[in-house]
């Protein structure tokens, strides 16, 4: 999540870079997947060019549609529940057509529809341990919770393989957004691999464990097996999820182009209830990848065995605490298990933590819930929060046990502190 004096900084990061200018129609998307040796560049992706509008309140419907025929865009779809239409315009014109809706007073907002990827980086270790269920103690958690039917994970990915002996007891009917169907089956292995890392199931004989065993998993298929996600999809997929009741939902994907329809979709959850965790995005950087860095998003880094941060792990400040995310054995869409690194594996990681301690605490508020996940991190690296690891690594045993009263009724100002109950 974005701290409140982060604006003008990434700000700064965003002109000196001149990504408005060098970024196509769309935007560009990350290239963390799976390309482990081209972390760093954004690469340039190739797609429809789509446009985010949001008419002004009260703007007559006619004259809309016929700025957005003039400007010669027609409209591929709404999102009512944020007052957004997506747009869709030629591609080599479509720099212009935004530019003409920009000047049209019957619109507050006028944003390119960026595309997301993956923040996975394949990896081949030699381990056959899951050792990050141990580094944030998971375990300890278990002898409280494993989580629970009632509390269920939202994946925004490639979908979920439903057949996968470990995750087939949990999917629940999700939705498409690629195909506009209920088909959420896998087509690229990221959703699969990351759902197993919130939640596979444990004590069945098999394979490994998820850090909320007992959590269900909604699948909601944003990306393609190209990896790549519109931001309208993914902000589609964010409201579907409140508006079905899901309280957690995890967004292992990410790009680094501002948006204000992504941060509209977080806002319109957290009212809702809900809470969404982001990959904090692999290009060892501290530029902002969105959604991670939107307002109330929990941004979540990786580390590395050793409670070392992960090399790749982006940082910065916007972010709110980081988590296992380097050679991860997880469920793979094939059926079996494999490893995998990136901190696309650090979020539902901590997704699956948020999952077990509404388990226990069912009436805690989004920001409650923050609270708890933060205040009882390992504290890593300088004292206090910081811009690597955030407010640290998250411990599953301590989030589900602290006592209500040891968590700061209210935010402090970075750098982070707070203060214990007196007894
Ligand atoms: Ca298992
Ligand atoms: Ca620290």
């Amino acid at each position: 999540m974005k701290r409140a004096f982060f604006a003008l900084a990434g700000l700064t990061l965003w002109i000196s870079a001149g990504c408005r200018d060098f970024l196509p129609g769309n935007g560009a998307p990350s290239a963390e997947f799976p390309a482990a040796t081209d972390r760093c560049t954004p690469k340039v992706e190739a797609a429809p060019s789509q446009i985010i509008a949001r008419p002004a309140p009260g703007a007559d419907p006619a004259a809309v549609a016929e700025a957005i025929a003039q400007a010669g865009a027609r409209t591929h779809e709404a999102i009512p529940a944020l007052g957004a239409v997506i747009l869709r315009a030629d591609g080599e014109t479509a720099f212009e057509t935004r530019d003409r809706l920009r000047h049209t007073p019957l619109f507050t907002r006028v944003e390119d529809d960026a595309v997301a990827g993956a923040a996975i980086i394949p990896n081949d270790p030699a381990f056959i341990t899951q050792w990050h269920l141990r580094a944030m103690d998971a375990p300890g958690a278990w002898d409280t919770t494993t989580g629970s039917p009632q509390v269920p994970i939202a994946v925004v990915d490639s979908g979920v393989n439903a057949a996968h002996p470990e995750l087939s007891s949990k999917v629940l009917p999700g939705w498409n957004f690629l195909t506009e169907s209920t088909d959420t089956s896998d087509m690229l292995g990221h959703g699969t691999a990351v759902a197993g890392t919130a939640a596979a199931a444990f004590n069945n004989a098999m394979g490994g464990a998820g850090v909320a065993p007992l959590a269900p998993i909604m699948p909601l298929v944003v990306l393609n097996a190209n990896n790549v996600a519109y931001y309208s999809d993914i902000a589609r997929a964010i409201v579907y999820a409140a508006d079905h009741g899901v309280r957690v939902v995890n967004v292992s994907l990410g790009a680094a182009v501002p948006s204000g329809l992504l941060q509209d979709a977080v806002d319109y959850a957290w009212s809702r209830g809900t809470v969404v965790f982001a990959a904090a995005m692999n290009a060892a950087s501290s530029l902002p990848h969105f959604p991670a860095a939107c307002d109330r998003v929990v941004a979540v880094g990786a580390t590395a065995p050793g409670d070392r941060r992960a090399t790749f792990s982006d940082f910065g400040e916007w972010l709110d605490m980081v988590a296992p995310g380097d050679l991860i054995y997880t469920t793979h869409a094939g059926g079996g298990y494999g490893w995998v690194a990136g901190t696309s594996f650090a979020a539902p990681a901590v997704a699956g933590v948020a999952a077990l301690v509404l388990s226990r605490q069912p009436d805690l508020t989004p920001d409650q819930l923050v609270r708890q996940l933060q205040q009882t991190c390992d504290d890593l690296g300088a004292p206090g929060w910081d811009l690597y690891f955030g407010h640290g690594r998250v411990n599953a045993r301590r989030a589900v046990t602290v006592a209500p009263a040891a968590i700061a009724p209210v935010d402090t100002t970075a750098p982070f502190a707070w203060v214990q109950s007196p007894t």
